[in-house]
């Protein structure tokens, strides 16, 4: 049942300076905190995050801004951890998410539709291995 999530807090939350907060939150909830760092991604580490996203309308628009700054990488861990933080960040669409939730209190629309909206949370046991492998390549299981 322990199983591990990758979240990302994106460019927009750390200019912002909500990387703490987002962390506050995590920590809050009871997950654990077992890998954090601070990277500028690269094109190649986005596609390969976004690969479900290729060819959409938003895509190339959502590498331009994943790849505009830092971003926090953070691996946590527990018991459904995957579905509690994804319903910690709230609704896709900052504008949508209710009160209570990371986009929901923290978030709203920039011009850019839901692209700006602070996090990212894996979405499957499946997601969250192959993207903790492309955000922490050596980090230990
Ligand atoms: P999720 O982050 O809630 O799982 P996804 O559908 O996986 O949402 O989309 C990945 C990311 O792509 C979103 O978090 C958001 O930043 C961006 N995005 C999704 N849909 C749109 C859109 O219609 N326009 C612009 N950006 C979008
Ligand atoms: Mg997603």
């Amino acid at each position: 049942m322990t199983e591990r999530s990758l979240v990302l807090v994106k460019p927009d939350g750390f200019a912002r300076g909500l990387v703490g907060e987002v962390l506050r939150r995590i920590e809050a909830k009871g997950y654990v905190l077992v890998a954090l760092g601070l990277v500028t991604p690269t094109r190649d580490q986005l596609a390969a995050h976004y690969v479900e996203h290729q060819g959409k309308p938003f895509y190339d628009s959502l590498v331009e801004f994943m790849s505009s700054g830092p971003v926090a990488a953070v691996v946590i861990e527990g018991d459904r951890c995957i579905e509690g933080f994804r319903a910690l960040a709230g609704a896709t669409d900052a504008t949508k998410a209710l009160p209570g939730t990371i986009r929901g209190d923290l978030g709203r629309d920039w011009g850019q539709g839901p692209q700006e909206n602070i996090v990212h949370g894996s979405d499957s046991t499946e997601s969250a291995e192959r993207e903790i492998g492309i955000w922490f390549p050596d980090l230990k299981s």
